[in-house]
């Protein structure tokens, strides 16, 4: 398994999100990468590609005026006089086209909730996280195993939406820069709704992911069990899910997805589904994740794992190794 990383990731360091009423430090802190970087054999930076080069492969899954917007919101916050990071707060449900002049709006336009702010050093953080994830597909169409480590987190973002710590779909890039028949696993605690926006109806991918129940958890609006067929497949699980009832999801999500035939995996793993996790609720133990990984090893394709979530800091190196393990 080869690991990719760039240090220009760090550069991604918002200080707040916004729930519950109040605003909480960041859960995806800069720190989670050491925990990874301190229990992986030494990590490959990736070779840099062009600015052109880079957004041309998230054209692949994004609209490209979402991509302007990402490239300079954290810009003309400061031009309107403004201090922090942006967050947005207002959001446009009746969708009619506008007007929309200042940037709160322009924001929420491709945002869905308040859980995705723009440093000032995101937009470079999202173009190393292409090259880092660019470089590890690379790695997986020659055959090998990689891990990308991506940071932040993807598969929230949708086509033109923001959310959840996502901007750029690392997942849905990746199968579609791929040119091949793919197979997505989402393994994250939390529903991959942005990737399934994305590539539902896509000729090619096929998307399974396991998750909590969105009756219970965010992203509450997407993920249900009765939201499946065609190439999305979504099984959503109780609180309290420990590795037995997960295992047996997992196998049901490999078969279905081996079933289309394709050239490779890519897997969205979170370790938010670590009984020790701070914002999820399911009881995966440490040890569990390396069966997980060989439970997907064993649908025999060359495989790229992205980085989601998990957000025990302490655990979350060991339980990516785990995962990379069964590999
Ligand atoms: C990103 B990923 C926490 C409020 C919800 C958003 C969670 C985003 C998770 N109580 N905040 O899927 O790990
Ligand atoms: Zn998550």
């Amino acid at each position: 398994m080869r690991c990719f990383w760039d240090e220009r990731q760090r550069a991604h360091d918002p200080a707040h999100e916004f729930f519950n009423g109040a605003l909480h430090p960041a859960a995806d802190v800069p720190g989670r990468i050491d925990s990874i970087l301190a229990a992986l054999p030494p990590t490959e930076a990736p070779d840099r590609r062009s600015a052109e080069e880079l957004r041309a492969a998230m054209r692949l899954a994004h609209d490209g005026e979402y991509l302007d917007l990402l490239a300079c919101a954290h810009d003309e916050w400061l031009a309107e006089g403004r201090t922090g990071d942006v967050l947005p707060y207002a959001f446009p449900v009746q969708r009619r086209p506008l007007d929309l002049q200042r940037i709160d709006a322009r924001v929420g336009a491709y945002a869905y909730d308040t859980c995705a702010p723009i440093a000032a050093g995101t937009w470079g953080a999202l173009e190393a996280g292409t090259d880092t994830l660019l470089a590890a597909l690379d790695a997986v169409q020659g055959g090998e195993h990689a891990f990308a480590l991506t940071r932040p987190p993807g598969h929230h973002a949708g086509a033109a939406f923001m959310g959840g710590y996502s901007y750029v779909n690392w997942a849905a890039v990746a199968a579609l820069a791929s040119g091949r028949q793919t197979a997505i696993l989402d393994l994250d605690y939390h529903h991959g709704n942005g990737t399934q926006d994305i590539v539902v109806w896509h000729e090619g991918v096929r998307f399974a992911s396991l998750h909590a129940d969105p009756r219970t958890d965010y992203p509450f609006f997407w993920g249900h069990a009765e939201e499946s067929g065609g190439n999305v497949l979504n099984l959503p699980l109780p609180r309290g899910t420990g590795v037995a009832a997960y295992d047996a999801a997992l196998a049901q999500a490999c078969e279905w997805l081996g079933e289309d035939a394709p050239d490779l995996l890519v897997v969205s793993f979170g370790a938010d589904t670590f009984e020790g996790d701070p914002i999820s609720h399911f009881a995966i133990r440490t040890g569990d994740y390396a069966k997980l990984g060989r439970r997907c090893a064993a649908l025999g394709l060359p495989t790229l794992v992205v980085l989601e979530g998990g957000y025990a800091v302490d655990a979350l190196g060991h339980n990516v190794a785990g995962f990379l393990s069964g590999f």
